[in-house]
């Protein structure tokens, strides 16, 4: 279903006696932390790699505003709606600024969302999960924004100029949604026993969903090898996905929770803990398109498009009558 837009593998790398004159510049400038900015030259691989990238990261940002949307009529206090009301604000804010940072490297915003809406572009697999319960607000936010800061904090040091100043603003934001998450975690962790059971539930549902957040494993990670020397990501899934388990499992020790993990040990050598892998069937089923959720988020995702339509040709008729009475006045 997905068109693998770049072809690059941990061999595919160039050394440097393969590269031209301008690729072995390049690769200097990224080696010294100089940042690429748009007028600069850069290899098309570059360039496509971060279309693919930031362009699936601003499809998230939108796509992820459906699954908590659905909970805001329904959130249980007026102060829980304002806040999940500000946090999918914010994620419709920090879709616009990765579109932003993409139409810089020549693409527009509506061809990256006709590419999202035929299949040809993807989203996060987390996406993809229902919220069935209250609960599992409290776990987006704890455990999904959780694993999106820990991806994105490194992000902020990437080498593109306007990615990096995205994920800047973006993270400032990020912070507040894992705390309003792990704030609804705790309430019902401390609340009645059903609502311990819900919390435990949610956890139980949404882990392994939320570990593959970070990608398959580096020996199956298509592009890593090369993304990394470029410095578009900086650390590898396998690298984060550890610390993610890490940061997380005494998180869910404090809210009295359980990981659903049987081989769940910290590993005094390593300094971290030894953590089941996800079902990498289901995470490859789910980009395939099989997830739960996939068919109905796309078919939001068409009808708010198509539903936008007048609006668009709205503005581009008022944009186009003020040009010409701009040139009508000079
Ligand atoms: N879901 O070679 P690999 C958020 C694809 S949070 C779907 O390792 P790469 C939010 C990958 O695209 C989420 N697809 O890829 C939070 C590739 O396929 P293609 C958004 C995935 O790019 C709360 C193939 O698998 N964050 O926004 O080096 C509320 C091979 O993988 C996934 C970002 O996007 C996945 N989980 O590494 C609201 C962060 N994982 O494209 C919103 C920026 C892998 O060749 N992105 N694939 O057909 C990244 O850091 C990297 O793109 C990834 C994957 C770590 C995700």
């Amino acid at each position: 279903m997905y068109a693998q837009m770049v072809k690059s593998t941990g061999a595919g790398v160039k050394s440097r006696e393969e590269m031209s004159a301008e690729e072995a510049a390049f690769q200097d400038r990224i080696d010294a932390d100089i940042k690429i900015e748009p007028k600069d030259w850069m290899p098309e691989g570059y360039r496509k790699t971060l279309i693919r990238q930031i362009g699936q990261h601003a499809h998230s940002e939108i796509v992820g505003q459906l699954p908590e949307g659905n909970w805001i009529t329904r959130a249980p206090t007026l102060e829980r709606k304002a806040i999940l009301l500000a946090k999918v604000q914010d994620e419709a804010g920090h879709g616009l600024y990765l579109y932003a940072a993409a139409e810089t490297l020549g693409v527009s915003r509506d061809e990256l969302t006709e590419q999202l809406l035929d299949g040809r572009m993807k989203y996060s697999s987390i996406f993809n999960y229902p919220t069935l319960n209250w609960a599992d607000i409290g776990a987006v936010g704890w455990l999904v924004d959780g694993a999106a800061i820990m991806n994105q904090v490194p992000l902020q040091r990437t080498s593109y100029g306007p990615y990096s100043r995205a994920m800047i603003r973006i993270c400032k934001e990020e912070s507040f949604h894992q705390r309003q998450g792990y704030d609804i975690m705790m309430k019902m962790a401390q609340g009645t026993e059903a609502q311990k059971k819900m919390a435990q539930d949610a956890l139980n549902r949404l882990w392994y969903p939320s570990l593959m957040m970070f990608g398959p494993s580096d020996k199956d990670s298509v592009h890593s090898a090369q993304s990394m020397a470029w410095k578009i990501k900086m650390d590898s899934n396998d690298e984060l996905r550890q610390k993610f388990v890490d940061q997380t499992v005494p998180q869910a020790e404090y809210l009295g929770l359980t990981v659903p993990d049987e081989n769940l040990k910290w590993n005094e050598e390593k300094g971290g803990y030894d953590f089941s892998e996800p079902d990498w069937d289901e995470f490859f089923d789910v980009l395939q398109g099989n997830g739960p959720c996939n068919v109905d988020r796309m078919e939001k995702r068409n009808a708010a498009w198509d539903n936008g339509a007048w609006v668009r040709e709205g503005l581009m008729a008022h944009a186009e009558k003020r040009a010409v009475l701009k040139t009508a006045a000079e």
